[in-house]
């Protein structure tokens, strides 16, 4: 079997999404997400300018081999371009593969480790009232795990904070939009958005929360400590994580569980957390961790060290990578919880799928492959769009994480 053919397909019905599609001379085709939010058309050029040459004429089910070949033959290692475009055609070919198997792509991991992929949606409202009141609602749809994130009090706009309670997109304006931060504001209302949610929902439902790097590790372990009495599922990128020994300092502070790793491109980026078991959760993600080849070996080497999977599944990973994500959770031991912000219909519609959701947990389905696709006539109806994540100033102007 060989590959005749590559191309990526670039579409934005509500966002924009980046498609790497692999055909062969058996006419199976296989599709992998490349989509880097902010920086897409960077990957676009990765792979049409420099992945998809060397892809032509090469056996498909070779998908280690091409994995080495793609990472190590470029000599510059590692990096979000690099390893999302690494990532898209690892997916495509564990698809190709499943389909020319005529089995799923979890049956080539190893087979089903669960009934069901426990996922969390996203609760967020401008006060702790709606927050409380959007929280509810995911809990009537069923889901077992709901994060809580809330507006500060004086600032004009937070993360995790939208307009439409259903579907959260940060990337929202042609050139970055400026938000203003105050980490002290931000301390206070936490807990007393903690506080209300556990008296609203009760003892069984897992809460996360998303510091989005905004604290310090002094600031993160007083706020773990001052979650722990509304028992968090974890606390979600404390500080930044370029710094990894931030992490050690936390943890002297607090037993709230702590989650990092969705910026992370490469096992080298998770090893000093989890082998010095600083964190709990590692959310490292198909799309932005080389795909499911290099995120198998993340968790094989996690599950040593009881750390467990919490993937990244935000809006701007296409159903694609959902899909993908999906059939790793769903194969994986140590697999702790999903992301699943849910995609408009218009997205839906563009990537028609087979998983679905009943009652907090994923299905991914018997379809072969990675059981997602992508219409490209659809597709064209819904040309690039530039969008930019917003970036975060202090009340001072200082410039800050976002
Ligand atoms: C999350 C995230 C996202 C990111 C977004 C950036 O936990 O889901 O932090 O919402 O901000 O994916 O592109
Ligand atoms: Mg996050």
């Amino acid at each position: 079997m060989k590959i005749t053919s590559a191309k990526v397909i670039v579409t934005c019905p509500g966002r924009n999404f980046v498609t790497l599609k692999i055909m062969t001379d058996e006419g199976v085709y296989g599709v992998g997400d490349a989509t880097l939010n902010g920086r897409e058309l960077s990957v676009v050029s990765y792979l049409e300018d420099h992945v998809i040459p060397c892809l032509i004429g090469r056996d498909p089910h070779q998908i280690e081999d091409i994995w080495q070949f793609l990472y190590r033959g470029a000599y510059w290692r590692r990096g979000p371009v690099t390893m999302s475009a690494v990532a898209a055609v690892d997916m495509a070919l564990w698809d190709i593969k499943g389909k020319v198997a005529n089995l799923p792509v979890y049956q080539l991991m190893g087979g089903k480790c669960r009934t069901g992929v426990m996922v969390y949606g996203h609760a967020n409202g401008t006060s702790i009232e709606d927050t409380i009141e959007v929280a509810q609602s995911y809990k009537a749809m069923g889901y077992k795990a709901i994060r809580i994130q809330c507006g500060v009090p004086g600032l004009a706009s937070t993360y995790g904070v939208s307009k439409d309670k259903m579907f959260y997109e940060p990337a929202d304006a042609d050139l970055p939009t400026e938000n203003v931060w105050s980490t002290e504001a931000y301390m206070r209302i936490v807990p007393k958005l903690f506080a209300a949610a556990r008296d609203a929902l009760g003892d069984e439902v897992h809460l996360l929360h998303d510091v989005h790097h905004r604290l310090t590790p002094i600031e993160a372990g007083r706020l773990g400590r001052d979650l722990e009495p509304y028992r968090p599922f974890w606390m979600e990128d404390a500080v930044v994580a370029e710094n990894q020994e931030n992490f050690r300092l936390i943890r002297q502070h607090t037993t709230t569980p702590l989650a990092v790793g969705e910026i992370f491109n490469s096992i080298w980026d998770c090893k000093d957390l989890i082998q010095n078991q600083l964190i709990d959760y590692i959310r490292a993600t198909v799309v932005h961790a080389g795909g499911l080849t290099h995120l198998k070996k993340i968790a094989a080497f996690a599950d040593i060290y009881n750390v467990r999977t919490g993937c990244h599944g935000a809006t701007d990973l296409s159903p694609v990578c959902m899909a993908a994500a999906l059939n790793f959770d769903i194969s994986v031991p140590n697999f702790g919880v999903q992301e699943y912000m849910r995609h408009t219909d218009a997205t839906d519609e563009v990537f028609p799928h087979s998983y679905t959701f009943d009652k907090g947990f994923m299905q991914v389905n018997e379809t072969p492959g990675l059981g997602v696709d992508i219409d490209e006539d659809l597709a064209a109806k819904y040309p690039y769009q530039r969008a930019y994540l917003p970036v975060n100033r202090l009340q001072d102007g200082t410039l800050f994480n976002w």
